[in-house]
């Protein structure tokens, strides 16, 4: 058997992609808003039922320019995770401001949003909560706090393509969020991402700032950078929409065989689903407890030596990066940290046999 990774990216039936690719040897239109993109921008509001969409070359640009477009003031505060991908953070410091990190709670590993409201300062301008492995986070309490104390939110939906929340999309709350459409993820354009708003305001100037800031032909309004989707990218996503719901019921199956056969395992905590949401399965992490007869560390140990490669999404915390170390001012005896020490993403993707999942979870259960 070959090495079992901890996901693999969803591809289309080849011809179907070289079908669509072959109408840019036609017209010749490869990049900067061609038919693609206006396609694929058109087949994702109607499917994700959103208004406002503005596609990115990957997800890491969607996020900085999100973060730019809701026009946080320089050097305010924004409080965040410290529990996610380098991404979040950096899209915070890249736009002149401060993260300000808040734990988690032990339920969904989500921003803890009892805690939220005792880092609120003068200087602080928004919260940036992360949709961590697709479970989306308290958005009613998000949005009750943020308007109390008249701040701006912007979600990092990376994990969350097509998340419901009760029938509505997790993508249309806050002022923005963003989705990736990187290879790894539910969704892919092989590398890609999107601006989401409820305000055109933001997916217009997402859309300009990500094309230099252009106006017109001949002026610039804002120092904007360049994040555009391409059309190949715009292909893929158009193909690979096509098979997202197939990809999410076969994720579905799987995650629910890993449920079945580990939830009785002692010292190994797996994800509760919550009731009212519609989930994607973009991850299945499990966290190894103390009672477990091995370390988290051992366990992955274990796993490689049968050639399964598990990942420790998300070790270490944000704040023991080398880049914010010592920094952030935030506690060491946090629950973001311990869940750090325990996670383990185990492999999931749509092309895995269940046999696989059966494997690992025996390894696991002895
Ligand atoms: N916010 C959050 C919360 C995020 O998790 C991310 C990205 C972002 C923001 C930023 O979005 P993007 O700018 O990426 O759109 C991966 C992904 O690169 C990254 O997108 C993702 N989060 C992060 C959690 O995971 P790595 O460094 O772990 O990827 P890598 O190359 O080790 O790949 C993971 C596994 O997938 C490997 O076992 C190999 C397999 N793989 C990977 C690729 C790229 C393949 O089989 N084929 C492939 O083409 O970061």
């Amino acid at each position: 058997m070959p090495p079992i990774l901890v996901t693999r990216p969803t591809l289309p039936p080849f011809e179907e992609y070289t079908a669509l690719i072959s109408k840019i040897w036609e017209n010749r239109w490869l990049t900067n808003s061609g038919p693609l993109h206006q396609q694929l921008a058109g087949e994702l509001k109607k499917y994700l039922n959103i208004s406002n969409i503005s596609l990115f070359t990957n997800g890491h640009s969607a996020l900085e320019v999100a973060v730019h477009c809701t026009h946080l003031p320089k050097g305010s505060e924004v409080i965040t995770t410290p529990y996610t991908f380098a991404s979040t953070t950096h899209a915070i410091v890249r736009n002149g401001c401060k993260p300000v990190f808040c734990d988690i709670s032990y339920d969904d590993y989500n921003i803890d949003t009892t805690k939220i409201e005792e880092l609120i300062t003068d200087n602080t301008s928004a919260i940036l909560p992360v949709h961590v492995y697709g479970t989306p986070c308290h958005v009613d309490e998000i949005t009750r706090i943020a308007k109390k104390h008249d701040l701006k939110v912007i979600y990092d939906a990376a994990h969350a393509f097509g998340v419901e929340i009760a029938g509505r999309s997790v993508s249309s709350f806050g002022d923005a969020t963003m989705l990736s459409f990187h290879a790894t993820k539910v969704f892919n354009t092989i590398e890609g991402g999107a601006v989401i708003s409820p305000d055109k305001r933001i997916t217009d100037a997402a859309d300009q700032f990500k094309n230099f800031g252009m106006e017109g032909n001949d002026d610039y309004i804002d120092v904007g950078t360049n994040a555009k989707m391409s059309e190949f990218q715009a292909a893929m996503g158009v193909a690979n929409l096509k098979y997202v719901d197939q990809n999410i019921g076969i994720r579905k199956i799987l995650c629910d065989r890993y449920t079945e056969l580990l939830q009785g395992v002692e010292g190994v905590r797996v994800l509760a689903r919550p009731k009212n949401v519609k989930s994607n399965y973009a991850y299945y992490p499990i966290l190894i407890e103390e009672e477990y007869e091995l370390t988290r560390d051992q366990v992955c140990d274990k796993l490689a030596e049968n050639e399964i490669y598990a990942r420790k999404y998300f070790y270490p915390i944000v704040t023991e990066y080398s880049c914010y170390k010592g920094k952030s001012g935030f506690p060491n005896d946090s629950v973001a940290k311990d869940v750090s020490m325990k996670v383990i993403c185990l492999p999931l993707y749509d092309t895995m046999d269940v046999s696989i999942v059966d494997k690992i979870s025996a390894l696991l259960a002895h």
